[in-house]
């Protein structure tokens, strides 16, 4: 087959004298037709028998980097990206935690912003027939978008013709990011979804004893309770410090 075999003459340079000589390879025309980067001369050193190794092996050449290169290149990106995301990973955590303790803030505020312009807790108290504290949150019959939706003066559920908040001062004003205010007009926090949502269950001192009775126990001298089940998505406990629990007052 005298087109299956080429014969191919390099010409190199001596590693010593600078003197040139010849050396000829034998290589498969299909290598060329094929893959027209590969270069069997490339795959391995050419070793003049007289002068010793003149020239150094590269296997693959693509756009002017061996394939060694190449992934030399790919496995330190790889690397990179192994150590930083654990670094970015906490980085989103510790601001969604910083989010959800100025939401719980900011709902605080607010209800004691609308204490002293009512004089009033924005939900029914033991003054209107409803005893011991009253949790607001997504799992009751007292939906927590109630007394969100009184705070922000929309009028609607119990605050319809804005009986609750009749100089339609706005109190709250939800945080910028999406999703703060779900469909339902739950203020949810930072690990709520579509599927899952986590609202900030929120407690006032109904029936004026300066304790608030939590899930996790009774809170004395505390009147407003904020609260998101934090990362885990459960409500901590007493003996375990609220677990990673996030509170207004804490
Ligand atoms: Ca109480
Ligand atoms: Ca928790």
């Amino acid at each position: 087959m005298k087109n299956s075999i080429q014969r191919s003459e390099v010409s190199v340079q001596s590693a010593t004298g600078g003197r040139r000589s010849t050396d000829t390879v034998m290589c498969r025309g299909f290598c060329r037709l094929r893959f027209p980067h590969f270069d069997l001369r490339n795959c391995f050193g050419f070793r003049d028998s007289r002068f010793g190794l003149v020239r150094r092996s590269s296997l693959f050449s693509v756009g002017g980097f061996t394939l060694i290169e190449l992934l030399v290149v790919i496995a330190i990106i790889a690397i990179l990206a192994g150590l930083l995301f654990p670094a970015i990973k906490g980085a989103m955590l510790k601001a969604k935690i910083s989010q959800a303790k100025t939401d719980c803030n900011s709902i605080a505020n607010a209800i004691r912003q609308y204490q002293t312009e009512y004089g009033k807790w924005p939900i029914p108290d033991s003054d209107e027939g409803v005893s011991g504290d009253t949790a607001y949150s997504e799992a009751t019959t007292t939906k927590q978008y109630e007394i969100i939706n009184v705070l922000r003066a929309i009028a609607s559920g119990i605050n319809a013709n804005n009986a609750l908040n009749p100089r339609r001062i706005v109190f709250l004003e939800p945080s910028s990011r999406k999703g703060a205010i779900d469909s339902s007009g739950y203020y949810v926090d930072p690990w709520s979804t579509t599927a899952s949502i986590r609202v900030y269950t929120i407690k006032c001192d109904n029936d004026f004893n300066n304790i608030v009775n939590m899930n996790s126990g009774d809170r004395t001298n505390i009147t407003i309770t904020v609260k998101s089940k934090g990362p885990d998505g459960v409500a901590g406990t007493l003996a375990t410090n609220d677990g990673d629990d996030i509170l207004n007052f804490k």
